[in-house]
């Protein structure tokens, strides 16, 4: 449930929470994640068990959902949304985009438009409650990670659910004692489900994707590439590119294909720093 320099929080078969060191092989935090099953005995964790799969940004394992938090305030990061988006298809995490703070001023729903083709799109407020019955309607029944930049709100929405249906103490105890950043991912229970805060983005972080792979997780542009002159064409600088064609007339969105962009050049980018 929770990862604090080598001790681990581990919630037993009854819900009771033990904190747990690690022995053998896996002493390392990274050899356990927050979300891992694993065997204990005596306040030691054994193994742990297969993971259906797992995100290193943020640091978790074993979760349905991912729901990326933005809000007007502060200003979206596109390019992080982007990257959680990518890591997730990878995984085969469903996602979900919550816009917070929807009580303040500031219109989302045409930057949130391209999105909704890759992930169901929320619009709620932590503070006043509006939106929130569709939302939980949507997280029940899962374990649910909540990842965006600090200060979108992740906290807030996760002590709005958890107090509404079910009295979570740490949850009230920090409504109460108020705005506090997130310093640790930590899981915790909620009717029907789990829900995992997790501390926020401030600067953009690494996806773990080959430059060669990112056009796979664009499949609209994957569908016209074979009317690209070249055939390994990245859609980048080369003549006879279909995808940019598209792009010029308005038939694939503009903002979307910048993304692919940057991200494609943040890649080649990595790869040098990494493998000269
Ligand atoms: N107006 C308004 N303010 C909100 C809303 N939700 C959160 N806030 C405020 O936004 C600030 C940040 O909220 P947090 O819940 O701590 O944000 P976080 O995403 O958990 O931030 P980190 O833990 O740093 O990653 C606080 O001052 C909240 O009161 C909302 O729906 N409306
Ligand atoms: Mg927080
Ligand atoms: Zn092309």
């Amino acid at each position: 449930m929770k990862a604090v320099a080598g001790a681990f929080t581990v919630e037993t078969e009854n819900g009771e929470r033990i904190v747990c060191s690690a022995r053998g092989k896996i002493k390392r935090d990274t050899d356990i994640f927050v979300g891992d099953y694993v065997e204990t005995e005596e306040n030691v964790i054994l193994h742990t068990y297969p993971r259906k799969n797992v995100l290193i940004r943020p640091y978790v394992a074993n979760i349905d959902l991912l729901v990326i938090v933005v809000a007007s305030l502060p200003e979206p990061d596109w390019v992080l949304v982007e990257k959680l988006l990518l890591n997730c298809a990878k995984e085969g995490i469903q996602t979900a985009i919550v816009c917070n703070k929807c009580d303040k001023q500031g219109n989302m729903e045409e930057a949130l438009q391209p999105y909704r083709r890759d992930a169901k799109v929320f619009f709620v407020s932590a503070k006043t409650g509006q939106g929130m019955e569709d939302l939980i309607a949507c997280l029940t029944g899962k374990t649910v990670c909540f990842a965006g930049q600090s200060g979108v709100g992740k906290t807030s929405i996760l002590s709005f659910i958890g107090g509404r249906e079910l009295q979570i103490g740490e949850m009230s105890r920090k409504i109460k004692r108020g705005k506090n950043t997130t310093r640790q991912i930590e899981i915790y229970n909620f009717v029907g489900g789990k829900l995992v805060d997790t501390c926020g983005f401030s600067v953009a972080d690494s996806i773990d994707i080959r430059p060669e792979d990112l056009i796979y997780y664009y499949d609209d542009f994957v569908r016209v590439q074979n009317q690209c002159r070249f055939s390994n064409c990245k859609h980048m600088e080369e003549p006879g590119c279909k995808v940019k064609e598209m792009v010029e007339r308005g038939e694939f969105d503009a903002d979307r294909y910048r993304r692919y962009v940057k991200l494609y050049q943040e890649l080649i980018e990595r790869r040098k720093k990494l493998y000269g």
